[in-house]
């Protein structure tokens, strides 16, 4: 079992070993999760994540297949700082604290980028002295505030331009290349633990932007400025895994600092079909064989795990379906190829066959919101059953789109009048309220 972090009570940690251990998605429980496939293989992996959305089958999913989490936008500028002085650190606290909950590390994202700025800032007229303070009183505050729980920070994200020339920013127009610089220093001088990267996308292979990175940290290193990473982003297009990718880890490790794949998605034309999503599950399963491959490597994060929080579908129109779990939840092939590249021996639900999946959407206090899908493939139905066993006292309280009757633990739900068909590569879903108390453990779904 991974190390946990010490100071759980006994009570939280048999929750928390109860969550691991009976929330995998019901048809996929035999699999071991993502985390610790590559903790066997020296590696973190990770996922960007919206604070709101930490509870139900997304909080479950997130805290079992995954050993570091990124705040998605919570550690941003414009996030964090709205109006000048005035500050909200509620969904960054959040996140953090899930983190530790869960014994996993956090990705702090970022500190200096062209966007997501406050509109203070960005509409301001400053000096380069009034720049430059405002960039070191922005790190000492934000790498202060998350001193010794942070494990790496994006200092900077997306310096450069297509050609390796460095963009016209704020930051460059207003102080020169020397803001990065200046950035490193002052985040080291906030939290001299924390792991300090450069972030940036389009340099996954080697090309004309990689290798001014690569100048940058190289000349970097020689003038004892702290960098100790760089972060690949890896938005890629299905088929399009640079075939340079583990050489361009390697020369970045023979630098003397570790790499990261930072926001990892994989996006194809909609709508997806069996061959873009085989596709897809081969891609992902190169990215991670090219960090496996390098020792440096250090941490695979998916920028998002589900295809309902991805920022790809709003926009690439037209595109989606660019993450390892689909947007009910159900781990896709995609899932398969990370867990294999990991030397993880999967069960991907046989071909030519109805499954129905399980999942919590959302969850309050004393109640939830179920979801049942049953998904085709090489195979349809023409009426349905879905039965269940719940292991914690649950009861459903009103369901739709089936008719469900609950007998003490066991459940039986069927297909309402209009919707007993399941055509080969379509789903149908139904879903229901219930109650619950003291835990609210996923139970094993059977389609009969
Ligand atoms: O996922 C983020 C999305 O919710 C925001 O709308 C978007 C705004 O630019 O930023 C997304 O995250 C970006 C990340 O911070 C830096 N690299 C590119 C990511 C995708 O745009």
């Amino acid at each position: 079992m991974r190390s946990l972090r010490t100071g759980l009570s006994l009570a939280s940690l048999l929750g928390l070993l109860g969550t691991l251990l009976l929330t995998a998605p019901a048809a996929h429980a035999a699999d071991t999760p993502l985390r610790d496939l590559g903790t066997a293989k020296g590696k973190v992996i990770g996922t960007a994540v919206t604070g709101s959305k930490l509870t139900g089958s997304y909080g479950d999913i997130a805290g079992a297949q995954f050993s570091s989490l990124t705040p998605g936008n919570a550690m941003k500028w414009g996030s964090v700082e709205p109006t000048r002085g005035s500050f909200n650190w509620a969904e960054a606290d959040q996140i953090v604290d899930f983190a530790e909950a869960h014994g996993q590390q956090v990705r702090g994202h970022t500190l200096v980028w062209h966007s997501q700025n406050p509109s203070w800032l960005t509409n301001g007229s400053w000096t380069s002295a009034q720049l430059g303070t405002l960039l070191d009183d922005h790190i000492a505050t934000e790498v202060g505030r998350y001193k010794g729980r942070i494990a790496a920070w994006d200092v900077v994200n997306e310096p450069f331009n297509e050609d390796g020339t460095y963009r016209s920013t704020l930051w460059y127009n207003g102080l020169g290349s020397g803001y990065i610089a200046r950035a490193l220093t002052a985040a080291r001088a906030a939290d001299p633990a924390a792991k300090l990267y450069i972030n940036d996308y389009n340099v996954e292979g080697v090309n004309a932007k990689s290798t001014a990175l690569y100048n940058l940290v190289k000349s970097l290193k020689e003038q004892g400025v702290p960098i100790d990473g760089v972060g690949l982003q890896a938005h890629l297009i299905l088929g399009q895994v640079p075939s340079t990718l583990q050489q361009n880890i390697q020369r970045f490790a023979d630098l003397g600092v570790d790499v990261a794949i930072t926001e990892l998605d994989i996006r194809m034309a909609l709508p997806a079909d069996t061959a873009k999503l085989a596709q897809q599950k081969a891609d992902y399963k190169a990215v991670t064989a090219a960090c496996v491959a390098v020792s440096r490597c250090a941490n695979l994060t998916v920028w998002g795990f589900t295809d309902s929080d991805s920022w790809v579908d709003s926009t690439f129109p037209g595109y989606g379906a660019a993450t390892p779990y689909d947007a009910n939840y159900a781990p896709k092939p995609a899932y398969y190829g990370i867990a294999e590249a990991l030397g993880g021996t999967t069960t991907p639900p046989p071909t030519g066959a109805c499954t129905a999946t399980y999942s919590v959407p959302s969850q309050w206090n004393t109640g939830f919101t179920g979801n049942v899908t049953i998904s085709c493939s090489g195979a349809s139905l023409s009426s349905w059953k879905v039965t269940w066993t719940y292991g914690a006292g649950q009861q459903i309280t009103q369901a739709w789109n089936a008719t469900c009757t609950q007998s003490g633990a066991a459940v039986s739900c069927v297909n309402a009048s209009y919707n007993g068909t399941v055509p080969d590569g379509g789903s149908v879903s139904f879903g229901f309220n219930a109650n619950w108390s003291g835990s609210n453990p996923v139970p094993t779904v059977t389609l009969g």
